[in-house]
């Protein structure tokens, strides 16, 4: 019997089946829960169709997160399926292209800064606050984060500056959610992985090999790896562990390769 069995999970952020999110979709199912996903727009409804048959979900709901409106109609749907569910994954970033090339200070721009932390980083509170009616005891939220939320990586820019404001978002909502329905928030810092939101940054193949070399593995993690840690983090085997960012990065946010000896 998997260790998800009974628990029932809305996934958001499934895009193609290279996503992080199906990652932790296929995991948390093969594990014995019960999948909804939700996909951003239109364009990218038959793909998430597919995902969904894969996981035996017949849930599939538009949510576009940047609209209160589109999240909380987005519960009301979930409603109409399920009374009651465990657990919500926010697997969701967005900064405008022209934020990650170039220069921090001199790229970054005021509306843009504020679009990418509103997508990236308090979706996940406004996902939190309109599931919270629904949400069982012990129940569990989970997103994913990137190492540029605690160091300066090229490029990263203002999506870094977002990532550390949704790693402290964890925090402050594990200790909002915690005390009254046991509910637990926790975030997999994941290192980097070629899906569609990397295939637009430029060299990201050779920050591939970079951060392999660079790692204690020596190689890249995969969508299955970060999935599975994310369906521990999120099941009752984890049930000590509560505003936490634990990083499923092949070792590389700690090694240090050393001076050639
Ligand atoms: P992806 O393109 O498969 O997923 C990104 C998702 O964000 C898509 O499903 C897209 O529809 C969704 N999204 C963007 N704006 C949205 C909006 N307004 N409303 C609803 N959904 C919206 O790419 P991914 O790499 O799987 O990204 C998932 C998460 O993983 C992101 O938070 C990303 O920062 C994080 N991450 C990615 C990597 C990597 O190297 N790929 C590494 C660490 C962390
Ligand atoms: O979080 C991310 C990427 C998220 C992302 C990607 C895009 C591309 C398309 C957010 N917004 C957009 N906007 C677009 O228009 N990662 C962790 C992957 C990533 O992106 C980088 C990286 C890594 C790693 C950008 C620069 C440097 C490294």
């Amino acid at each position: 019997m998997g260790f998800l069995t009974g628990k029932r999970a809305l996934v958001v952020g499934v895009a193609s089946n290279r996503s992080i999110a199906w990652g932790i979709a296929e995991s948390m199912a093969k594990q014995g829960c019960e999948i909804a996903l939700t996909y951003q727009n239109e364009k990218l409804k038959k793909r998430v169709d597919k995902c969904a048959e894969v996981c035996n979900s017949n849930i599939v709901i538009q949510c576009d997160v940047s609209s209160d409106d589109s999240i909380n109609k987005t519960f009301s749907e979930l409603k109409q399926h399920w009374d009651n569910f465990d657990i919500v994954v926010h697997s969701v970033a967005f900064a405008h292209r022209s934020q990650l090339d170039g220069n921090y200070v001199e790229v970054t721009e005021r509306e843009k800064f504020a679009q990418a932390h509103d997508i990236s980083s308090y979706s996940f509170t406004a996902l939190a606050k309109s599931a919270s009616p629904m949400l069982n005891e012990n129940g569990a939220l989970l997103t994913v984060s990137y190492l540029g939320a605690i160091r300066a990586i090229p490029n990263y820019n203002v999506m870094g500056v977002a990532k550390a404001s949704l790693e402290a978002n964890v925090r402050y909502m594990a200790a909002a959610m915690g005390p009254e329905k046991g509910i637990r928030v926790n975030a997999v810092s994941a290192g980097p992985i070629k899906t569609l939101a990397a295939s637009g940054i430029k060299d990201f193949g050779k920050l591939l090999d970079y951060a392999a070399d660079s790692s204690a593995l020596k190689r890249n993690v995969t969508i299955e790896e970060v999935g599975n840690a994310a369906a521990f983090l999120c099941s009752d085997l984890a049930s000590g562990i509560t505003g936490e960012v634990t990083y499923i990065d092949s070792g590389y946010n700690f090694y240090d390769k050393g001076p050639d000896l």
